[in-house]
């Protein structure tokens, strides 16, 4: 082959050159620009050609010598793994602090619900968040033809025998008092989930914390207290509390609770929509028929019942206002909570 072809395919050679790592990159260079390569045979050979063409392929040759050493620099930049040497390494820099976990914001809402309610004596109970019909509806006295037992609201896992999701851990209670007698004294955290589009103020799953007291002559006086004492620890000394009479199954007389505003102390802000009021739960009196559905005579036992949610109260507390960061796991959110409890 004459020494100008040779040189121009090996220009076309360097110029299609694919380096996939540090093994082609090298094999690139022993060929290419080392001088034991191909070019250093071939100056060998120019010595060779006749004076009238030595000009022409002498000019190749050089040209295919650069091009061969830009590609190689080329390459190796963009194959580049830093080589550090203890000279780049400042010993006297402050380490880098390691990071270590941190609890969920709704871990630490719920340990400190627990806590508060653990000190006046309320054990902490758990059941399944599957359920069928009669723990999660029937016998807390839901009609037949309650909306909540539609398939709009309820997420149901089979239909005829009805099992489904809990939309509320009230579940727990009829289970604790179906297999206990009173005097029961106990709370119910846990995960309950209702067909809801998802948005900043609703989801399909969320946490209630439910809690149930049952003895001899309890009455609404004790509901108040224990509340207006759970609202005092969780919120600080100066918090407020009302009842506002309202309408659930399950109890008779039932209330929803709010809290005077926690940001503007009850002067009005857009959080308590300017009321100075916000609500975090709902409570009342156990219905009659839900005692009896438990095998628990209601001459004899009276009880109070509450529920609220743990999301809500986190929102209250941190100044959340999205209720889909609790679910969505980003790391810039969760680490906040870093040096909470
Ligand atoms: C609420 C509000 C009011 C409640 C009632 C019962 C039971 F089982 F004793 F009947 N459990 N939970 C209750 C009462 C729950 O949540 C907003």
């Amino acid at each position: 082959m004459e020494m100008i072809d040779q040189i121009t395919a090996l220009q076309k050679e360097v110029e299609s050159f694919k380096a996939n790592g540090p093994q082609d990159l090298e094999a690139f260079r022993l060929r290419f620009v080392s001088r034991k390569g191909v070019l250093g045979e071939l100056f060998e050979k120019l010595k060779q050609i006749p004076p009238a063409e030595k000009k022409a392929v002498g000019k190749a040759l050089n040209d295919l010598k650069q091009s061969a050493e830009a590609r190689f620099r080329e390459m190796s930049e963009a194959t580049a793994v830093e080589k550090k040497t203890t000279d780049d390494i400042d010993l006297t820099l402050p380490p880098v602090p390691n990071r270590i976990g941190n609890l969920h914001p709704l871990t630490l809402t719920r340990a400190r619900i627990i806590k508060i309610f653990e000190r006046l004596g309320f054990n902490v109970e758990e059941g399944p968040e599957i359920e069928d019909d009669w723990h999660n509806f029937s016998a807390l006295n839901f009609p037949e033809n309650h909306p909540a037992r539609e398939m709009q609201d309820t997420f149901f896992i089979s239909k005829n025998p009805d099992i489904l999701l809990r939309t509320h851990t009230s579940n727990v209670q009829i289970r604790l008092l179906e297999r206990t007698k009173p005097p029961v004294r106990a709370i119910m955290p846990g995960r309950v989930y209702r067909n809801e589009a998802i948005s900043a103020r609703a989801h399909c799953f969320f946490h209630q914390v439910e809690g149930l007291y049952i003895d001899r002559n309890v009455g609404f006086a004790d509901l108040k207290q224990t509340l207006y004492h759970f609202a005092r620890e969780m919120f600080g000394k100066d918090t407020k509390i009302r009842f506002r009479p309202s309408f659930f199954p399950f109890t008779e007389p039932s209330a929803e609770m709010d809290i005077s505003c926690l940001i503007c102390k009850g002067a009005g802000c857009p959080v308590c929509k300017r009321t100075g009021w916000v609500e975090i739960g709902g409570s009342g009196m156990v219905h009659p028929n839900v005692l009896r559905n438990c095998n628990v005579d209601p001459e004899e036992f009276t009880g109070f019942a509450f529920g609220m949610g743990i999301e809500r109260i986190t929102m209250l507390r941190y100044q959340i206002n999205d209720l889909r960061l609790f679910s969505e796991n980003d790391i810039r959110f969760l680490r906040q909570f870093q040096s909470v409890s």
